[in-house]
């Protein structure tokens, strides 16, 4: 049976994103990792709700973020892994949004989709300070 070479194997886990491309760290072509390998997603139905989401699962809080389509930050050579991504907006991962299914694409990698995430990064959970009631 062949098996397409998709890219590099990786250890990073299911549903992950990452940004690449981008000249700061809160932008970037969205990257998502499946089955261990990272990949690209197209621009096909990209926008501002699927920014948010990305965003969001990054870890920006969810002043605004900005959805970029042709490839933005340059043209992917990752595999494509997810097309005609629609999330609602309130989704925590992009993987709860719908789309065409894994590896299921009418794309080439000049149109990768990426974000420019505006809100803060929160880089910890904050801690909830015991206070004795006095
Ligand atoms: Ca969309
Ligand atoms: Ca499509």
């Amino acid at each position: 049976m062949l098996r397409c070479y998709l890219g590099p194997v990786t250890n990073c886990s299911d549903g992950e994103v990452r940004l690449v491309g981008g000249v700061l760290p809160n932008e970037g072509n969205v990257q998502i990792c499946l089955s261990h390998v990272w990949g690209s997603i197209c621009d096909d139905l990209w926008d501002h709700s699927d920014a948010l989401v990305v965003c969001r699962q990054l870890g920006y809080t969810d002043t605004d973020s900005i959805a970029f389509r042709k490839a933005h930050y340059g043209r992917g050579v990752a595999a494509i892994h997810l097309d005609d991504v629609s999330c609602v907006g309130m989704e925590r991962t992009l993987l709860e949004c719908t789309h065409a299914g894994v590896h299921v694409h009418n794309c080439d990698t000049s149109e990768d989709a990426g974000v420019l995430c505006i809100g803060e990064l929160l880089l910890e959970i904050p801690t909830i300070m015991m206070v004795e009631a006095s």
